[in-house]
């Protein structure tokens, strides 16, 4: 298996994450997204909407988007549990990261690394704005809930572990959210120092826009 990955992406991050857990081993090309290398012809085979993480099967077919991987990847798994209304909430949380936590603190954390408030001022009020929302949501069900799904780890946690722990480099105030706190906790000791976060600041081209 290949991974189509930019060392700064936390959507691949997830993606690394899991193989690490089950050991699983694939090679990977780096792509400079910034310089366009997702946005070629060959590129939008494997991923109609030009982004990674990718991951190319040995027999050449592709599954993109991460959440997806996850959910291919972890099958059989104590990662995603085979009981359908359990799957179900997993997924609850998988579309909810994509959805809630991408569009807000996975964005304004990317524009706040970058230098791109200032051109992007326009939204910056919106976004800070759903990001609130989106911590006080996850702060409210994790006074109730060890895990996101089912009360035990699983490719939820690490969806939305990816970019929500990292909320504070957004420039997000993480003080009011002491279950959110102590679930991110919670979810760093078991994901460990095994697969390090990667920073935008290792690539020159990272000011560009997408
Ligand atoms: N919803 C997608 C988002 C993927 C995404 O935004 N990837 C970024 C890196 S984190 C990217 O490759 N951007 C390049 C582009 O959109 O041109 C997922 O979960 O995989």
């Amino acid at each position: 298996m290949k991974l189509y990955d930019y060392p700064g992406s936390q959507n691949a991050w997830k993606v690394r994450q899991l193989c690490a857990h089950l050991g699983i081993e694939y090679d990977t090309e780096w792509l400079s997204i910034f310089e366009g290398e997702s946005h070629t012809d060959a590129f939008f085979e494997r991923n109609p909407a030009g982004a990674v993480p990718v991951l190319e099967l040995d027999d050449g077919r592709c599954i993109a988007e991460s959440n997806a991987i996850l959910t291919y990847l972890a099958e059989g798994s104590d990662y995603l549990p085979t009981d359908l209304y359990e799957r179900a909430k997993v997924s609850q949380w998988l579309f909810f990261e994509t959805d809630y936590v991408q569009s807000t603190i996975a964005t304004l954390r990317h524009w706040n690394l970058t230098g791109k408030n200032e051109r992007n001022q326009g939204q910056l009020d919106k976004r800070r704005a759903g990001a609130c929302g989106v911590l006080g949501y996850l702060d409210r069900y994790l006074t109730r809930n060890r895990f996101l799904a089912n009360d035990r780890y699983s490719i939820a946690d690490i969806a939305v572990y990816a970019y929500t722990h990292l909320a504070h480099e957004a420039d997000l105030d993480m003080q009011p959210h002491d279950a959110l706190n102590r679930w991110i906790d919670r979810i760093g000791t078991i994901v460990g120092d095994q697969v390090p976060v990667r920073y935008y600041a290792e690539d020159p081209y990272s000011g560009r826009d997408l």
